[in-house]
Formats: C-alpha cells, sequence, structure tokens
C-alpha cells in the first residue's frame, strides 16, 4: 500500500529583503498507505564528521506485514537533536518562458516529515488525527517520520530555506515550482503529481523592489460532478456510493447541503486516477421519532465538493440524494 505524495501550490510568497523571496511549501499524502521512514545507524564520515543515516522507507503490504526498501538518508543536525531527511523537497524559480535559462534553485532541502496539516480525513484509511507530530530525535524508539493518509506537510515561509535568492533578477514574470521527491527515492502510487507551480512577478515600483503571486501556472480545468449512484439511503444505514464527473481530485471533500432531518457524511473516499470519479461511504445519522422517523419536508441533499487548501470547489448537483425513513 504505497503513499503518493501531492504537490500543494507554493503560498505566502513575499519578499524577506530585496534580494530574497520568501513562500510555504506544502505536500500531503494522497495514497493507499503512510509514508513511513525508519532510519539505519548513524555513519559518521570520518573526513568530515558528518553523520548521516541511510533510511529506509516501509511499505505495508494489503494482506498484513512489510517490507522496507532503500530510499536516501538522514541527517542529523545534533544542534537541535533532530533528524532531518534530505531530498524531499526542491525550489526552482525560472523565467516563465517557453525555455527558461539559468533557473534559481533551492537544492538540498531538508525536512522533517511530520503530519501539520489535515488536507482530506475523508480519504479512504486517513488518519482522524495526526500521528507523525513531532520531529523525530536519535533516540531508537522515536527516529521514525511519515506522513499518514489525508495529512500534509507544511513548512511555513518563515523557516530557514523557504527562501530563494532573486537579486540581480530582471523584473518580469516568473514560475515559483516546488518539486517534491525530486530524485524519486521515494516509491509511490503516482509520480506525476509531486510538482506545483505558481506565476511570481517580480518589479520594481516607486518603493522599491516587489514580489506578488500572480496565480496559477496554467489554467487548469474546474472539477464538475454530473452525477451520483445510488440517490438514496435510508436513514441509520452507510451506502457506497460512485459520484460521476471530471477533474476530481482527492484534495476535494465531499459535503452535502440543502435537505432537512439527519446530515449525510462521506468517509473512505477513493479518487479514479484519471479525475472521472469518486467512490465513496455515505453514512445517514438516525432520525429522531423512532417509529415515525422525522425527516422534515424535504429530506433531499444538494452534493459539491470543495479544497480548502486549493481553493478549488465543484459545481453543486442539487437534489440528488433522498433520505428515506
Ligand atoms: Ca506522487
Ligand atoms: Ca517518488
Amino acid at each position: 500500500m504505497r503513499p503518493d505524495i501531492r504537490a500543494l501550490p507554493p503560498r505566502d510568497i513575499a519578499l524577506i529583503n530585496p534580494s530574497n523571496m520568501k513562500f510555504s511549501a506544502t505536500s500531503w499524502n494522497a495514497g493507499e498507505g503512510k509514508l513511513l521512514l525508519v532510519p539505519r545507524n548513524p555513519v559518521t564520515d570520518p573526513t568530515t564528521g558528518t553523520t548521516k543515516q541511510p533510511v529506509d522507507q516501509r511499505i505495508s503490504c494489503s494482506g498484513g506485514g512489510f517490507y522496507d526498501r532503500p530510499a536516501g538518508n538522514a541527517e542529523y543536525h545534533p544542534a537541535h537533536n533532530h533528524v532531518h531527511y534530505n531530498d524531499y523537497a526542491n525550489y526552482i524559480l525560472e523565467e516563465a518562458v517557453a525555455s527558461p535559462q539559468n533557473p534559481r534553485k533551492g537544492s538540498k532541502t531538508t525536512f522533517c516529515i511530520m503530519d501539520t496539516t489535515s488536507v482530506n480525513t475523508q480519504l479512504s484509511g486517513a488518519s482522524a488525527g495526526p500521528v507523525f507530530s513531532l520531529c523525530p530525535t536519535q533516540d531508537p524508539s522515536f527516529n521514525k517520520q511519515g506522513m499518514s493518509i489525508g495529512w500534509g506537510d507544511t513548512y511555513g515561509s518563515h523557516l530557514a530555506g523557504q527562501s530563494l535568492n532573486i537579486n540581480g533578477l530582471a523584473a518580469g514574470m516568473y514560475r515559483l515550482r516546488h518539486v517534491f521527491d525530486p530524485k524519486n527515492l521515494l516509491l509511490e502510487m503516482r509520480e506525476d503529481d509531486n510538482e506545483s507551480c505558481r506565476l511570481v512577478e517580480i518589479g520594481d515600483g516607486a518603493n522599491g523592489r516587489y514580489v506578488a503571486d500572480r496565480g496559477a501556472c496554467a489554467t487548469h480545468p474546474a472539477p464538475r460532478f454530473t452525477s451520483i449512484s445510488p440517490g438514496s439511503a435510508r436513514h441509520a444505514t452507510c451506502v457506497a456510493i460512485t459520484a460521476f464527473g471530471a477533474n476530481l481530485t482527492p484534495e476535494l471533500r465531499l459535503g452535502f447541503s440543502g435537505g432537512t432531518g439527519p446530515l449525510p457524511s462521506a468517509k473512505t473516499t477513493k479518487f479514479d486516477s484519471a479525475g472521472n470519479y469518486l467512490t465513496a461511504t455515505v453514512c445517514v445519522p438516525k432520525a429522531k421519532g423512532g417509529r415515525k422517523p422525522q425527516l422534515g419536508n424535504s429530506p433531499v441533499w444538494d452534493i459539491s465538493a470543495s479544497s480548502f487548501v486549493t481553493g478549488d470547489a465543484t459545481n453543486t448537483l442539487n437534489n440528488v440524494f433522498t433520505v428515506k425513513p
């Protein structure tokens, strides 16, 4: 059961000073399994004195058990007693033209990978709460790091390394690209969703140099729903549904609105990799009223889905899911 690291768009783009810009970066796990990194014994380089820990990616098997596979190195930072995983993300700033020259790169970005951001806990297998909630140390009982299903890791723009040098760059439009697992050390369900991009304008105004977030690098088609099946469930039951549409991405959280009586909710969602449908378990709580369940005058619900992290929202399908007595 592999994880799937997905890149969310760069955010909080701002200047630190006229020569450096900063930004936040978020990746999250939309896979079938958690991302789990298990270090081996540290190895100290006798020449440089630096200590590294070879790291294994531990992959759970659907039939039980697990296997480990080599996945690069972690680095021990004695100053703050933290183990950081190397080569997790690259940051690239390049001219927004077809063949950009001499991009500015932030390489060797190290992370301690954690569950800091709840992205979509409706996903099948998602953790309700954070599991990897602290940066690991060299203590053998506390040296694993990773990301639970449904959870993301945000590196805020205030942190060291969340910046790129823009000194000497001409005013104009640039692409800020975040690439996660750039060396492909981690085995995932998908490798084609690890990069995000944002247009950044660098300008020289009356008050000096500025940077401005100018939106997505490419227009992406809006997610939408066309139908849901089945279109009803009895109260106090759960039903497996399929919602058809287009451009449906795992960031989307399914919601019900506009009906009366007990509010249906979705869980264990799974997304078609082409974005054409999702499956979910929809549960309807027990209505009040005992043998005469009170469902109100219109227990017919609208569905829509939205993502608070990408800002994407689908259309609303009106009156498509009926709760029955
Ligand atoms: Ca991926
Ligand atoms: Ca990978």
